[in-house]
C-alpha cells in the first residue's frame, strides 16, 4: 500500500515538473517586460504559410501583450517598425505609442511560402 502511494507521488511530481518546463520555453522573449497584468493579450497563430489574424488593430497608447503561437512549422513574427521580433512561441509586452500601419512578417526562413507570410499592425490614433 505504502509503495503504491509513493509511486503515485513520483508520478504527480514528474508531471508537475514537465508542466513547468513546458511553460518555461514559451517565455523566451518576455524578459524585458516588467508587467503584463494590464496588457491586452493578442495571440497570433502562425502556420505554413500564414498568420491568423493577419491584421491586428489596436488603439494608440494601448498596452499590448503580443503572443506568437506556432501551430504548424517554425515561424517568427517581426514588426520592424516597433522593433519586435518574436521567434517560435514567444511573447512581448509593449505600448502602441506610434500611430500608423506597420507591416509584420515571418523572421524565420520556413520554406517555400516564407515570403508570403505577411500581416499588418494597425495602430489607430
Ligand atoms: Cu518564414
Amino acid at each position: 500500500m505504502k509503495k503504491a502511494f509513493s509511486l503515485f507521488a513520483v508520478a504527480v511530481l514528474s508531471a508537475a515538473m514537465l508542466a513547468a518546463c513546458g511553460n518555461d520555453s514559451s517565455s523566451n522573449n518576455a524578459s524585458d517586460s516588467p508587467s503584463d497584468k494590464d496588457a491586452r493579450e493578442i495571440t497570433v497563430s502562425a502556420k505554413s504559410f500564414e498568420f491568423t489574424p493577419s491584421e491586428i488593430k489596436v488603439k494608440k497608447g494601448e498596452k499590448i501583450k503580443l503572443v506568437l503561437k506556432n501551430t504548424n512549422g517554425a515561424h517568427g513574427l517581426e514588426i520592424s517598425g516597433y522593433k519586435i521580433n518574436l521567434t517560435r512561441d514567444g511573447s512581448k509586452v509593449f505600448t502602441a505609442d506610434k500611430a500608423g500601419t506597420f507591416d509584420f512578417d515571418c523572421s524565420i526562413m520556413c520554406g517555400a511560402g516564407h515570403g508570403d507570410m505577411k500581416g499588418k499592425l494597425i495602430v489607430e490614433e
